[in-house]
């Protein structure tokens, strides 16, 4: 497709709008044209490129040559002092890992600690259901590092799963090619996020976290606390990024959900975020999800009446095992409707990256400090021209859906 068909199928109205909408966009640093024709040129990447590296995402390799032209913003370098090194929440960076994980578990703390923990000296717990057989993590921090086990009662499949079953659910989702279609441990791993992590014994003095897994990356220098900001503004649940999940691994989810508002709707938060989730009041889910594998968040929530009556509910069905139910979706759907949508923030100024897709803050108002990442390559401006944004939460203090796609 040319720049000038894209505009032609009304790409861009829609773009414009979607801009206005996030109110993220309200200042440019360059002109509008420009920033259409780098974020054509990082959609037409990022659909080019099915082995896209870090590097790429990061504009270090491919990205930069081709889109040459319309290279990088300029980071915003905004010199303030460090502030003092002592980070005051009842907080922890939680991180469940394998011992195989350790390189990349290095790779992450790394990145954390760099742009964010050593000016606040966090504690971090690491969580495993093996015992840990070393603890060089230890040497990339000068905050405490406590290492977990966890209790095999939250961790593997539980007897009551009909096996028989579940292996038929791994098969038919190996038949559709879907990541992760046979594996048991995945499915122990979402479980475990979904319904247990908050309640390791470690965990029980803290109320917030932060969860960061292995291989990602940080990009933007953090230079306010994001757990007093949670607390400070009445906030429950942050997160990054918005996708949409593999419709194959939810195929009872929703209905799930929807017996359950029914059977406990005093749960349900009359100010919700069930537009985030669903473009027809709740019929038939969307499948947006906050992407769990970044959450910085009140663990109060998780450990409270409705979102434990409502993990039971769901656990009782089975569907972390006859399915492969992910944790993203199912604390996304918790937090849209029991909370008030006032209480979900995206925390656009934290650069991040997981795998092969990146948030990068796209305007220097957001910027709390230099972020190293690629703006253009952000997934957010992706999905603009992918046309797909229009369920993804925009802006945290509104939750805005609008229906279609280009
Ligand atoms: N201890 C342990 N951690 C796991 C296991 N499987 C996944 N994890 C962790 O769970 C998180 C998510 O797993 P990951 O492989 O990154 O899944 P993805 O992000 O969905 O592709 C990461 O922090 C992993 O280290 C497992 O079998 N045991
Ligand atoms: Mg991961």
């Amino acid at each position: 497709m040319t720049i000038a068909n894209a505009f032609a199928t009304g790409v861009r109205i829609r773009v414009v709008l979607f801009l206005f909408c996030l109110n993220a966009l309200l200042y440019m640093s360059f002109s509008v044209l420009r920033d259409d024709l780098r974020a054509l040129a990082a959609y037409h990447l990022y659909h080019s490129t099915s082995n896209t590296t870090s590097d790429d995402l990061r504009g270090n390799t491919v990205a930069s040559h081709i889109i040459e032209d319309i290279a990088p913003s300029p980071v915003a370098s905004i010199e303030t002092p460090e502030p003092e090194f002592e980070g005051k929440a009842n907080a922890t960076l939680v991180f469940l890992a394998r011992n195989s994980d350790l390189e990349g578990v290095l790779k992450s703390m790394e990145s954390l600690e760099t742009h964010f923990n050593h000016r606040f000296g966090y504690p971090w717990i690491f969580l495993n259901e093996e015992e840990f057989t070393e603890d060089r993590v230890k040497s990339k921090t000068n905050a405490s590092v406590q290492f977990g086990l966890i209790p095999s009662r939250h961790w593997y499949q539980p007897d009551w799963i009909d096996e028989a079953k579940a292996e038929e659910g791994r098969n038919r989702l190996k038949a559709s090619n879907v990541i992760y279609a046979d594996s048991v441990s995945y499915r122990n791993m979402c479980r475990f996020n979904s319904g247990f992590f908050f309640q390791h014994p470690l965990l029980q003095p803290y109320r917030y976290y932060w969860r960061i897994e292995p291989d990602v990356e940080y990009f933007c220098q953090l230079r306010y606390d994001p757990f007093d900001y949670l607390k400070e503004h009445n906030k429950t649940y942050g997160f990054t990024i918005a996708l949409e999940e593999l419709p194959q691994t939810i195929t009872t989810l929703w209905q799930a959900v929807k017996e359950f508002k029914e059977q406990y709707p005093e749960y349900i938060n009359p100010n919700n975020a069930l537009a985030f989730l669903s473009d027809n009041g709740g019929d038939t889910y969307n499948l947006c999800h906050f992407w769990s594998n970044f959450e910085i968040a009140d663990m109060d929530f998780w450990r409270g009446e409705a979102y434990t009556k409502f993990f039971e509910f769901l656990d009782s069905r089975g569907g972390f095992y006859y399915e492969r139910w992910g944790d993203a979706p199912i604390h996304s759907i918790a937090a849209a409707l029991f909370l008030d949508k006032h209480q979900l923030h995206f925390f656009n100024d934290i650069g991040y990256q997981h795998a092969n897709i990146m948030h990068c803050p796209q305007q220097p108002d957001y910027l709390t400090g230099s972020c190293t990442c690629n703006r253009v390559l952000s997934i957010d401006v992706i999905l603009v021209y992918r046309g797909t944004t229009e369920r993804l939460v925009l802006n945290g203090d509104n939750i805005r859906t609008t229906s279609g796609r280009s």
